[in-house]
């Protein structure tokens, strides 16, 4: 980029009678004339995701492009304060870990000079915006693009035709320049061609309870997987023409969870209508494509019904019926057991649906967890048949987050004050963050820490009072729990030991409490109907603790609305404490630890996910582990957990638990509470009772909360514990994670 010349053009952009909106969109604009992608190589990796959580923009970029603080000062000569343009809301085309993991990824991949290419879908509406009314979560559709989209540039010419049984729909491309040491791209495709067409490009996850929802979604994921393939195989002719020879060589293929995975039966598709036998065609695709799984929640496993695939996509079915009989066949030549056969199958007779995840384990050149422990799980039970005939297949690739976003932008503070000890390099060398571990005695450095900790607690805490309404003052230890809102996640477990401390601290039992605040900030999915619950509960017991003027000053609870990567940075950046209590097993790795982590709080959670690689880097004693680890809730679930026995001998919680239903707080009679209450005791749907192990830890995890206020009084020990956690948190760069892929998975 010309540095110098947009500085100069920006110098005369005239400010007068603009507002927010307008003066975005006009430095944005000029920025991008500066950008100039990098030449594509003929080897690239593609990154294929239904979700991409790019958040804010303007400052990452500005920042990539190393003017950030040039533009800063300028617009200040010019009276405008650079932190107006957080009026713009940023563009929320993802719902969690999954799609924000994509968008550092894409920034990694800049950053360390990786040719990645990643492809989406440009929803209309993003994930939807939050509102509270009475405690209740309201959803309000995410218009973003009113904003205007400075940052991408729609590519008319190369649209392309995605044709339906039933219709034929445009896929228009954007792209969205990813500025690191080489410019890659990000291309999202919106449909167009009809009213019936718009709606593929509608909205992010459409409720699929119906046929019409589930037929949404089938094309939506093939949209984006046909027209990646399409713009992949065009790419690839414009060199070696209709010789496909090399097609594998010069291509990677990355399956972001299963939503793509109809590029599998697509790339068969488009290589026979080339001419390619199906078996050629297959023996590509079984080079190129790879899988990475980002679940192991049954009900998030997706499976499509052959009739409605029939309906609207019947050569794509017949393809995935050809993927099941060749599975079919090299698992009998192979010696796979009957058990076996059944496991890996990818056409499911009992369902009369195909298993999307099998159909990527199956075609997969390397299938990948996404931490050492999730990696475990699979190989052990989701993929064992799999496993026990391929281990050279799988492989861990444990998250990361993009360290310029995540520190250097959310905590420009502490930036600084790692800069002074050991550099600036840590942006693109994050490794050298090691070298804080020589200042983790440090008692000036701890003082200095524990000075910008208190800096972005307080800009946090006026921010909330602005935006919430909910006024926090004084030195406080910040709980924070922020993530989709799930019962796996527990958030309700935190819930429950939140309202304990507010009793304790009533009946006078907690004497040397440091005063405390627990922040929360989650969606629900609008359709979750007991995540919904939980929403209301938490807000029912917050407003109660923040009405009594007994506690008040001692124990604050905020629910902060709209949680999103913008908030993020903020709430990241002061905690104190990271909240990831997850049941031992389920949260496949967690991305919102590490971004904790890196900002210097303690991981108060269980031996789960990436906790345990957070613990192993930077110390069982710098941390807060409780609860059961994964062979124990292993065996519970195998029977003699009995959750009711477990409130039969432990009264004092057994009070908490019922305040689901005792009348001590209401949720205007929607029998939410009760629900949740049933779902504890007696088991719901196809769920035993409390199915995510609470009652099991939450007694440990009351004691861990008390014992990390405790340790909290001696403020410099606790500086210092937080301090090795930002100093060991190298290993948790996304472009550490990005090079694994890049080494390990595409061979670049
Ligand atoms: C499934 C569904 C089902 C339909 C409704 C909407 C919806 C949304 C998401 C999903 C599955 C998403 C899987 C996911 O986000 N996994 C998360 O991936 C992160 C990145 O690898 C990881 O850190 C989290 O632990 C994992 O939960």
């Amino acid at each position: 980029m010309e540095k110098k010349k947009f500085l100069e053009e920006l110098r005369k952009i005239d400010i007068n009678g603009k507002d927010a909106t307008q003066l975005y969109n006009e430095i944005s604009s000029l920025a991008m004339k500066y950008i100039q992608t990098s030449e594509k190589p003929n080897r690239c990796a593609s990154y294929l995701s239904i979700e991409f959580l790019i958040g804010r923009v303007f400052y990452n970029n500005l920042l990539e492009l190393g003017v950030l603080r040039e533009v800063s000062e300028i617009l200040k000569e010019k009276g405008v304060n650079i932190a107006l343009f957080e009026e713009i809301e940023d563009a929320a085309l993802g719902n969690g870990g999954l799609g924000r993991l994509a968008a550092c990824y894409m920034d990694s991949g800049a950053a360390v000079g990786i040719p990645l290419y990643g492809y989406g879908i440009r929803y209309k509406y993003g994930l939807f915006r939050q509102k509270f009314e009475d405690g209740f979560q309201k959803e309000i559709p995410d218009d973003w693009q009113r904003f205007g989209d400075p940052w991408s540039i729609r590519k008319e010419e190369e649209k392309q035709i995605i044709r339906f049984a039933d219709m034929e729909v445009h896929a228009v491309p954007y792209d969205m320049p990813i500025i690191g040491k080489r410019i890659n791209v990000l291309r999202l495709y919106q449909a167009e061609g009809s009213e019936e067409a718009e709606k593929i490009s509608g909205v992010l996850y459409p409720p699929d309870d119906t046929e019409e929802g589930k037929l949404l979604r089938i094309r939506q994921e093939y949209f984006l997987s046909a027209a990646a393939m399409g713009d992949i195989v065009r790419e690839y002719e414009k060199r070696h023409g209709n010789d496909y020879k090399y097609f594998a060589e010069e291509n990677s293929i990355q399956l972001n969870d299963t939503h793509p995975v109809f590029a599998i039966p697509e790339l068969i598709r488009v290589l026979k209508e080339k001419g390619l036998s199906y078996l050629s065609a297959l023996k590509i695709a079984k080079q190129v494509f790879n899988y990475t799984n980002h679940t192991i929640l049954p009900e998030a496993l997706e499976h499509w019904d052959v009739r409605l695939l029939k309906k609207i996509l019947p050569e794509i079915s017949e393809i995935l019926l050809s993927i099941n009989s060749s599975a079919r066949w090299r698992h009998r030549k192979e010696g796979y057991t009957p058990q076996e056969s059944a496991a890996t199958s990818i056409y499911i007779h009992s369902r009369r649906a195909f298993s999307m995840a099998n159909t990527a384990v199956f075609v997969a050149n390397k299938i990948n967890g996404v931490a050492e422990i999730h990696s475990e799980i699979i190989k052990r039970n989701l993929f064992a048949a799999e496993y026990a005939h391929h281990p050279e297949k799988f492989e861990n690739v444990t998250n990361g987050v993009a360290q310029r976003r995540w520190l250097e932008l959310a905590n420009p503070e502490l930036s600084a004050l790692i800069d002074k000890q050991i550099g600036r390099n840590w942006r693109e060398h994050f490794e050298e963050l090691d070298k804080l571990n020589a200042y983790t005695a440090n008692e000036e450095t701890l003082l200095e820490f524990i000075q910008v900790k208190g800096k972005k607690k307080e800009q946090l805490f006026r921010y909330i009072e602005k935006t919430e309404g909910v006024k926090i003052d004084g030195e406080r230890i910040l709980y924070a729990q922020v993530k989709r809102l799930h019962e796996y996640k527990r958030q309700l477990m935190t819930a429950f030991a939140l309202l304990r401390l507010y009793y304790d601290l009533k009946e006078g039992k907690l004497k040397d409490f440091t005063p405390s605040v627990f922040l929360f900030g989650a969606k629900s999915a609008p359709s979750y109907f007991r995540a919904k619950g939980i929403i209301k509960y938490i807000n029912e017991i917050i407003k109660l603790i923040n009405a009594d003027p007994e506690t008040n000053g001692r124990l604050t609870g905020v629910f902060v609305t709209e949680y999103n990567v913008s908030y993020a940075e903020k709430i990241v950046a002061a905690a104190d404490v990271s909240l990831q209590v997850s049941t031992a097993g389920l949260e496949a790795s967690g991305t919102g630890n590490m971004k904790f982590m890196m900002n210097g709080a303690v991981t108060l959670g269980t031996m789960d996910g990436a906790n345990i690689e957070i613990v192993e880097k930077a110390g069982g004693e710098n941390n807060y582990i409780f609860g059961a680890r994964v062979e124990e809730i292993e065996e519970l679930r195998k029977g003699g957990y009995d959750p009711n026995s477990y409130l039969k001998e432990h009264p004092e919680w057994k009070k908490i638990v019922e305040t689901l239903t005792d009348g001590t707080f209401s949720d205007e009679k929607m029998g939410y509470f009760r629900e949740l209450y049933d779902s504890l005791t007696i088991g719901a749907s196809w769920h035993k009772p409390d199915h995510y192990f609470i009652f099991r830890d939450l007694e440990e995890y009351y004691q861990t909360i008390l014992q990390s206020n405790y340790d909290y009084k001696n403020r410099k020990g606790f500086a210092q514990k937080q301090f090795k956690n930002v100093a060991n948190s190298f290993h948790f760069s996304s472009d550490r994670s990005i090079k694994e892929y890049a080494e390990r998975i595409w061979q670049l």
